[in-house]
């Protein structure tokens, strides 16, 4: 009979293996970025039926091993479809520990070791944004630090919230961009201030939100006798990865009184460069900021910090006061729990730790300045080809861009833009069901736009040119 001991050395032997083959394959351009089949045949070939009897530990490893052959790989140098990309071991690593560690982050009893790393790298991150008495908590995404956020926000603006919840005559409104991710909606959403509560604030060429704009926008919502009480600047928009104007909203905020949440989920880790820091200028200004390290920084997902400028603020909006959970006899003042939305939680500080030890301020600051000058390459590129062109002058390490097949190189206007379009939807998707490239598309300025991420430090010059190649191969 195999003792415990043997039965895990086998199981987990093999499966560093399979972590060892997998990764590596992050090197070899051969492989396919994706296998796209339709749910229904992957279903099929998952044989995804739960038994009645356990097989125990046989076939797990098999089934590990075919996730992963249908799993798309965000850690290959083609995969330029989302915000994050490539992969790190150290990283990777602390996913392994917090998994074997099997904790929840409420207590310091219960996760000692995670909370004070997060306690750690939080101080840190706040340094960085300019937060000298700041604190802040891990969240599950950027769509979560932004609803806390901004029901800190709320909390401030409206006291009362938290025991009576609005009142009918509140009647809250907050602001953010036209092109800001939809979480901070939803938060509103989540927030009882209804979708109808968010305006929407017109944006410049580059996809900056227009302070001008803004400040007609609060002045306008107050003389219909809404109450202004935030506005969601956005570091990095989702789709032209743009920089809105931080410091200049910073002021419109600070004449009317309003909350500043930064939502700096995507473009928060340009703090980390010299180089680039300038395109957040003001952000030690805010009242809040979430900040993803699995985007730019490459930390596995999910790790997003929620950072307040005052101490005190989660627990103010957040806390509940479980005297089960947080007892007074305890180290209390160590527990997390409370200042979260969440009550389990998982140990995502560790990887962030570990890679931040490997890597160093000065590591990061140059993946984050490497990431910056793939992008600014690939637009050059883009520039040079004909029949490429960029729809939005890049701010950061998003590049937007189509192409008009030589067949209708005569089209101008509307019309270009609609045969543009149209070649990026059947474009992107051949190139997705050959499983060369990932690249994802978005409507941007009237029609859909290719959207290339530079978010793989072994993304190369060959990787890009091959995109383009590609593309026009496809056309
Ligand atoms: N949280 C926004 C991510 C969307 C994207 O990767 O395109």
């Amino acid at each position: 009979m195999t003792s415990p001991r043997d039965a895990l050395d086998a199981l987990f032997t093999e499966a560093a293996r399979l972590a060892v083959d997998t990764l590596a394959q992050n090197h070899d351009r051969d492989q396919p970025v994706v296998r796209r089949v339709p749910p229904r045949e992957l279903i099929a070939a998952l044989e995804l039926e739960l038994p009645a009897e356990g097989r125990g530990l046989e076939g797990v490893l098999d089934l590990a091993r075919k996730t992963l052959h249908w799993s798309v790989r965000t850690g290959h140098p083609r995969f330029l479809n989302q915000l994050f990309g490539g992969y790190d071991p150290a990283g990777i690593l602390g996913e392994w520990v917090a998994a074997l560690g099997n904790t929840s982050m409420y207590t310091y009893e219960a996760a000692p070791v995670g909370t004070v790393v997060e306690l750690a790298l939080i101080e840190r991150l706040n340094r960085y944004v300019g937060f000298d008495q700041g604190e802040g908590v891990f969240a599950p995404g950027g769509s979560i630090s932004n609803l806390m956020c901004v029901l800190a926000a709320r909390q401030r603006a409206f006291p009362h919230v938290k025991h009576e919840g609005l009142n009918a005559d509140d009647r809250p409104v907050m602001f953010t961009s036209c092109e800001s991710h939809y979480s901070l909606k939803r938060a509103g959403m989540v927030a009882g201030i209804g979708t109808g509560g968010t305006v929407e604030v017109p944006v410049d060429a580059q996809g900056r939100m227009r302070p001008d704009a803004l400040e007609r926008l609060v002045v306008a919502e107050a003389r219909r006798g809404r109450t202004p009480f935030l506005v969601a600047a956005t570091a990095g928009t989702t789709v032209a990865g743009a920089f809105d104007p931080i410091d200049a909203l910073a002021d419109v905020a600070g004449r009317h009184g309003l909350w500043l949440h930064v939502d700096a989920s995507y473009g928060g880790s340009a703090l980390l460069s010299v180089r680039h820091r300038d395109l957040l200028a003001g952000i030690d200004r805010a009242d809040s900021v979430a900040w993803n390290p699995h985007k730019m920084m490459g930390v596995p997902l999910a790790c997003s910090a929620t950072l307040m400028r005052e101490r005190g603020t989660l627990v103010g909006t957040m806390g509940m006061n479980a005297d089960y959970l947080f007892h007074e006899d305890s180290d209390q003042d160590w527990d997390l729990g409370d200042r979260t939305l969440q009550c389990g939680r998982r140990v995502d500080a560790l990887k962030l730790w570990y890679a931040w030890q490997v890597h160093g301020d000065q590591g990061y600051a140059e993946r984050i300045e490497g990431l910056f000058d793939q992008a600014r390459r690939f637009r050059a590129l883009v520039e040079q080809r004909a029949g490429f062109r960029l729809v939005r002058e890049p701010m950061g390490t998003n590049v937007c861009f189509r192409y008009l097949p030589r067949a209708e190189r005569g089209a101008t206007g509307e019309a270009r833009d609609r045969a543009e379009g149209a070649a990026t939807l059947r474009i992107r998707a051949a190139l997705a069901d050959s499983g060369r490239f990932l690249v994802n598309y978005a409507t941007l300025d009237g029609a859909p736009t290719f959207r290339l991420v530079a978010s793989n430090p072994l993304t190369g010059d060959e990787d890009l040119v091959a995109l383009l190649d590609a593309i026009e191969d496809e056309a």
